[in-house]
């Protein structure tokens, strides 16, 4: 590689103003930045600097390009005392390497992909070296970062709240077939897009015991004396909207020993003692709890979501306050996002700090809570459903378990008032469980907390108030309402597909990047076979670059005109990545019963992390690379199918992946998924989808043309009611031939060396209960994956459809879903940032 040939010294370039050096964007000013940065931010020079030296000095480059952004930003909403401000709350953020997507934004990639390169070096390979923040697990962590990206493109004041962990989601190795996890160190060589606050720090609570006294006026007052005391210090990531001045703040916390904390252990001599306390308060924030859609009640979350919510709510009082503002307003000038009940505390949280902190009457503070939050629910699996033990809530928050029987009692009181002899009711709607051990109800609290609920697609929304939520539905409609996810299309067709964002932006002009519904456009194109082969040229391209990359990390090559069929999520039994492989499993013994059979070549792909504790879903995994071993090496199938699982899938993946798919698999049983936005992801890049009538899917299929979706399975309702008529897997198994064969196969031990106990887990569950309806499903899959086969037959067909997706997917872009949260819940406008 050649070196970079200027430094700080270059005659040229003396003469730069240094403030340019700092925000211009033409290509020698870049270069000029980029050496400087890599001399006085990295202390290195060229020869002896490393390629992540280059990213580094990189990076900081492109950052202090969005600091004038930013602190332009702030400066503007301080002194316009007006605009309110969008808080998002959330305990997770996966926001994805930050370099391309700041690039982007600022619409310098091209400049500085020369600048790169005329320096002697190659942009892509520098944007290879930036260690993701997996600070999320799946869809919820992401869709919170697609909103943050859409809240600054959009111009709406907003933060976003969270926790800035030191270990993120794990990194995903397999061994032998099994997921290993290692732990996520993120961190390890620095983080050029954060900024520290330690001026910022609040002081958070824990543990203790409460008193009652009387104020000054003689009311009635209660004090919370805390056990121990922990710091919160901010840390700041500029999220810049696209092609606007707005950048907004994401202000993660970071748990921080107070200084005085370990004195009195010091002095006795109690040196271990003391730093020990310290470690242990830091933990709060150590690690992401990488769980996906189950809760365990484990004292260290719920410290975690005390403490970011906390610190959240004493930053914007604060804020507030120095806006020379009443806290009696505080309402009109912030709306709070719940972003799923991991933020819930914060309910009771701000009683507590305008009644106990601000000496404010609880029905003024009630007032102001209310009309503060809005609560979004992401998921009807009963084991996601948040609730702490009593005894664990008022060891760690004794306050606030005072806070919320006060809000309960006068609660129920308004639910006997309107419910007249119905103590079930009662019971139900109850903050508190007392069916047993007593709990808390986080999901209860959230609805009695907040002006607004809302599911995250038609389905779940409707689902919600039937079920999960329709005690509260009928107390409240007015509450309730839909909002559909969304995903940002900078990040997932811009930045991810460039071949099909110049193509269409030829076509169409730029329009579409700031207003996805113009992509509709390119339906008059559909006809034009140019535009076709062009489109279907990009797909293919994609599709040789995924291919590359899965041989270089598993060793197995692709033919890039296979079907590439793919399935990326979280591992779950309800998603059903098993009811792909009984598909696979169905294919391959077709070919083993007769090897001429005529099939369509199939990559089938696979992505996705297991929760550690979750046997199940590992056993997934391990039955992938299983089935994979024995198909991949199977002579008689003559590299007609493979099946791949690629490890550690995170963002970085996701973003080359979408883009060099043709089926994409979301195939849940009806009713369990919430929205998904993968499927936004792959129907926007072109892919078409298979999918049964879940979540997001059934919208997805209305904007595409039904005959552009390959539809199989029960529908919700279908599901509900063969569970309730008593539904029975093995009648299946006794009755269809193919599925025997499948199961019988996977017994005998084929895909586990001879080993026929190996995956009897999986087999037992679906045989006896097959609580997800893999087995109801199964025959409606293979049949549509046939049709599937047969249309891919006939590329021009397929090329078409795809197009058409890609044409109709405006409805899914995030911006969309923030405009209706301003409009519908948070009643937030837009503010001009100007450039000065
Ligand atoms: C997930 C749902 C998905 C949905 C995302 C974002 C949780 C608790 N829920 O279907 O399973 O797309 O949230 O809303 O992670």
């Amino acid at each position: 590689m050649e070196a970079p040939g200027t430094h700080a010294s270059d005659p040229q370039l003396d003469s730069l103003p240094a403030e340019e050096v700092r925000i211009g964007l033409a290509v020698e000013t870049l270069k000029r930045a980029f050496v400087d940065n890599l001399f006085y931010v990295q202390g290195k020079f060229p020869l002896i600097a490393t390629q992540n030296d280059f990213y580094l000095a990189l990076a900081y480059t492109v950052r202090d390009r969005l600091l004038h952004h930013w602190i332009n930003t702030v400066e503007t909403y301080l002194k316009q005392r007006k605009p309110k401000i969008v808080c998002y709350l959330s305990a997770e953020f996966l926001l994805g390497p930050q370099l391309g997507n700041n690039l982007i934004n600022l619409g310098i990639y091209e400049q500085v992909s020369r600048a790169v390169e005329e320096s002697g070096l190659n942009l892509k390979d520098l944007l290879e070296q930036e260690e993701e923040p997996g600070l999320g697990n799946g869809g919820l962590g992401r869709l919170a970062a697609c909103y943050m990206d859409s809240l600054s493109s959009l111009e709406i004041p907003a933060i976003g709240y969270g926790i800035r962990y030191e270990f993120g989601i794990f990194d995903q190795e397999i061994k032998d077939g099994w997921q290993v996890e290692i732990t996520d160190k993120w961190l390890r060589r620095g983080n050029p897009w954060e900024l520290p606050r330690p001026e910022a720090v609040v002081e958070i609570k824990f543990g203790g015991y409460t008193e009652a006294y009387l104020d000054d006026r003689g009311s009635y007052r209660v004090r919370w004396i805390p056990a121990h005391v922990v710091n919160g210090v901010p840390y700041d990531t500029p999220i810049l909207g696209y092609k606007v001045h707005t950048a907004n703040v994401l202000r993660l916390w970071k748990a921080e020993a107070p200084e005085s904390f370990d004195f009195k252990a010091f002095n006795l001599g109690d040196y271990y003692g003391a730093v020990n306390a310290k470690v242990v308060t830091e933990n709060i924030t150590k690690i992401l709890y990488p769980n996906d859609e189950t809760s365990q009640g484990k004292q260290l979350r719920l410290e975690q979501q005390y403490f970011f919510v906390s610190c959240s709510l004493q930053d914007m009082i604060r804020i507030h306050l120095r806006r020379g503002k009443s806290l009696e307003e505080f309402h009109e000038m912030f709306a709070v996002q719940l972003n799923d009940t991991h933020p819930s505390i914060g309910i009771a949280e701000l009683m507590r700090l305008l009644v106990d902190e601000h000496q404010m009457d609880w029905d003024a503070a009630w007032y102001i809570t209310e009309r503060t939050f809005a609560y979004t629910n992401h998921t009807l699996l009963p084991e996601a459903l948040e609730k702490w033990a009593v005894g664990l809530f008022s060891s760690l928050l004794p306050r606030h378990l005072e806070i919320i029987y006060e809000i309960n009692r006068r609660f129920l009181n308004a639910v006997r008032l309107k419910y007249l002899n119905d103590p079930s009711r009662i019971s139900r709607m109850s903050l508190i469980d007392e069916s047993g051990e007593r709990y808390v109800r986080m999901a209860h609290l959230a609805c009695v907390g907040s002006h607004a609920i809302n599911g995250v697609a038609k389905l779940h929304s409707e689902l919600l108030t039937e079920t999960t939520l329709r005690d509260f539905f009928e107390l409240s409609p007015e509450k309730f309402l839909n909002i559909t996810n969304g995903v940002t299309p900078r990040r997932f067709i811009v930045l991810s597909n460039p071949r099909l964002s110049s193509l269409v932006t030829g076509k169409i002009g730029e329009g579409w990047i700031k207003d996805l519904e113009t992509l509709r456009k390119l339906e008059a194109f559909a006809g034009d076979p140019d535009f076709r082969s062009e489109f279907k040229k990009i797909k293919q391209a994609n599709k040789q670059d995924l291919a590359f990359y899965i041989e270089k990390q598993t060793s197995i090559s692709l033919n890039p005109e296979m079907l590439f069929d793919i399935q990326v999520k979280r591992i779950h039994e309800y998603k059903r990545q098993h009811l792909n492989l009984l598909h696979i499993i169905t294919l391959y013994d077709r070919i083993k019963r007769e090897p001429k059979t005529e099939i369509v070549p199939r990559a089938f792909i696979f992505g996705g992390k297991a929760a550690p504790g979750y046997f199940m879903a590992k056993l997934i995994i391990k039955f992938i690379n299983a089935v994979g071993e024995v198909v991949n090496n199977d002579a008689d199938v003559r590299g007609r199918l493979k099946v791949v699982f690629l490890p550690d899938y995170n963002v970085k993946q996701a973003q080359s992946i979408y883009p060099a798919a043709d089926l994409s698999e979301q195939i849940s049983t009806a009713g369990y998924e919430a929205s998904g936005t993968s499927n936004m992801k792959f129907a926007m890049n072109g892919a078409l989808t298979i999918g049964t009538l879940d979540g997001a899917n059934v919208e997805i299929r209305q904007e595409a043309g039904e005959e552009n979706f390959f539809l199989f399975g029960l529908e919700a309702e279908q599901v509900l009611a063969r569970k309730a008529e008593g539904y029975h897997p093995r009648d299946y198994y006794d009755s269809n031939l193919r599925l025997r064969a499948v199961i019988d196969l996977i017994n005998s031990g084929l895909f586990s060396r001879g080993d026929s106990t190996l995956f009897r887990p999986l087999v037992d569950v679906l045989m006896r209960y097959d609580p997800y309806l893999l087995f109801a499903d199964y025959q409606s899959y293979v049949d549509c994956q046939d049709r599937v086969s047969e249309t891919y037959l006939d590329q021009d067909k397929w090329t078409k459809m795809s197009l058409l997706n890609t044409a109709r997917m405006g409805k899914f872009s995030s911006d969309r879903a923030i405009r209706e949260y301003c409009r519908g819940i948070w009643h937030a406008e837009p503010v001009k940032i100007s450039q000065e």
